[in-house]
């Protein structure tokens, strides 16, 4: 069981250089264990302040030749962001400083905190519920601005207001069938099963409104696994270099000249592209390009979008075939490249294999616009709300799910003529699985896995 009497310490700031370094402590003695080492200048003790202040002087450890001028912050329990009494020491950023004050904090009655603890606290203490806590992790590791904003706006509780909602919804469901289930024998009020069900269908529809931003959402906030892919010399390694915005690969009119995958993280469509070039896909005798078009091909799989690029200059060869039909089920954008020189592509008939194809010259800046263009229509950026509420993990995405099967299984109840008794039942174990969503019904386990992918401090 989880000890809540612990006072935990961290470092909250990066290791290494840095202007300021931050302390965290919290917990029922972080102030009296604050005092231990923090000389105000004002001569006023922490534990003789207000919550919410701020006081400036210094720290001193014992046994250790480390000083520092501090400046220490002050919140009073439940007012604080674990919920519990906090102090932060904000001091010179330099390893030195802030590692012995850490080992001092420590030495005096303080427990080392682990990855996530602080927000840990704050959910068992009800400050904020779990998939709050879940948003502030993505802000975190957020890849790119739109995914940062959906971040941030889960951890001001945009998914939890929308499980209350719907927790409220079920509710009521219940309510109105609850007379009818109780006094069978009396003469009660007749159930408005039409309600009942437009409610139902209520819920369902915000249900799959969620699981569908899973995809998208994830996409935003981690960034989507990109490959370009094409036959040798179509101006693969070119693309790789325009959209990176400098000479990252090397282009040569050799056919074959990319081997290796060759990755790049960039900001495209509004998003982040986790960007891979790859070794031109066809059939070779020679040992080295053979391995290199089977990683290309792994990457196809691996990918969650492609860049499908062909060369216009040329007709559309068996080659290219073979790559177009090994894309089927890919989500995928067909770049006809080369459109500078003498067409001979007749690509037409092809580009309903794909969800966009564009026209361009990977040789021109000014390509970059429409390729922009194409990837935030594809992923589905434009559509993306990022103040919407979106799920973001496995757990949340299968807790979905099952409250959608069983609110489907309710509906499916009530519509066959079942007694309502059974609906009863089943709107019990959609609200129990609503609760797994919003975390409020999760096992401490479960509660462990969240916490342990959070930064140590956080
Ligand atoms: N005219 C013209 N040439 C281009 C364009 N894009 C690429 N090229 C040229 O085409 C040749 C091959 O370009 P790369 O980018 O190396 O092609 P690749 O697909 O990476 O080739 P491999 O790595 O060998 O599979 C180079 O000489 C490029 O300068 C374009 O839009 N117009
Ligand atoms: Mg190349």
């Amino acid at each position: 069981m989880y000890n809540l009497n612990d006072t935990i310490a961290a470092i909250a700031t990066p290791s290494g250089k840095g202007a300021i370094g931050v302390i965290r402590i919290s917990g029922n003695e972080a102030i009296e264990i604050a005092d231990k080492i923090f000389s105000a200048k004002s001569g006023i003790k922490l534990s003789e302040m207000k919550g919410y202040s701020v006081s400036l002087g210094e720290v001193e450890i014992a046994e250790s030749p480390v000083r520092d001028t501090c400046i220490a912050l002050l919140f009073r329990a439940p007012k604080s962001y674990t919920g519990e009494d906090v102090v932060e020491f904000q001091c010179h950023g330099g390893p030195v400083v802030v590692e012995a004050l850490l080992r001092g904090i420590l030495d005096i009655g303080a427990r080392m905190a682990w990855a996530g603890e602080f927000t840990k606290r704050a959910f068992l203490n009800g400050r904020i519920s779990l998939t709050e806590a879940e948003g502030i992790a993505e802000i975190i590791s957020a890849a790119s601005k739109s995914g940062q904003r959906a971040a941030y706006s889960q951890s001001k509780g945009n998914l939890h207001r929308e499980t209350e909602s719907i927790k409220d919804t079920i509710l009521s469901c219940q309510a109105s069938i609850a007379a009818w289930i109780d006094f069978p024998e009396e003469d009660v009020e007749e159930v408005d099963e039409e309600e009942l069900i437009e409610k139902i269908d209520g819920i369902e529809k915000s249900l799959k409104k969620l699981i569908s931003s899973y995809e998208v959402g994830l996409h935003i906030l981690r960034g989507i696994p990109t490959a370009i892919i094409g036959s040798p010399n179509v101006g693969k390694s070119t693309l790789m270099n325009l959209i990176s915005g400098y000479e990252k690969a090397i282009v040569t009119p050799v056919a074959g000249t990319t081997r290796d995958v060759l990755e790049h993280s960039v900001t495209l469509g509004g998003t982040t592209l986790i960007l891979a070039d790859t070794a031109g896909i066809r059939y070779s005798d020679d040992f080295v390009e053979r391995e290199g078009v089977n990683r290309s091909i792994d990457r196809i799989k691996s990918s969650s979008l492609i860049l499908a690029v062909f060369d216009s200059s040329r007709k559309l060869a068996d080659d290219d075939i073979e790559i177009i039909k090994k894309l089927k089920d890919k989500k995928a954008i067909a770049i006809v490249n080369k459109t500078d020189l003498k067409q001979k592509m007749d690509f037409e008939e092809y580009e309903e294999l794909f969800e966009e194809t564009i026209y361009i010259t990977a040789k021109d800046k000014s390509s970059l616009q429409a390729i922009d263009k194409a990837v935030s229509k594809v992923i589905g950026i434009d559509d993306f709300e990022s103040d919407a509420p979106i799920i973001t993990n496995e757990r949340q995405r299968s807790a979905a799910v099952k409250v959608l099967n069983v609110i489907c299984e309710c509906k499916k109840t009530l519509l066959s003529g079942l007694t309502l008794d059974v609906v009863y039942a089943l709107l019990d174990e959609a609200l129990s699985a609503v609760m797994e969503l919003s975390g409020e019904n999760v096992s401490e386990a479960v509660i462990d896995r969240v916490f342990e992918d959070f930064c140590v401090g956080k």
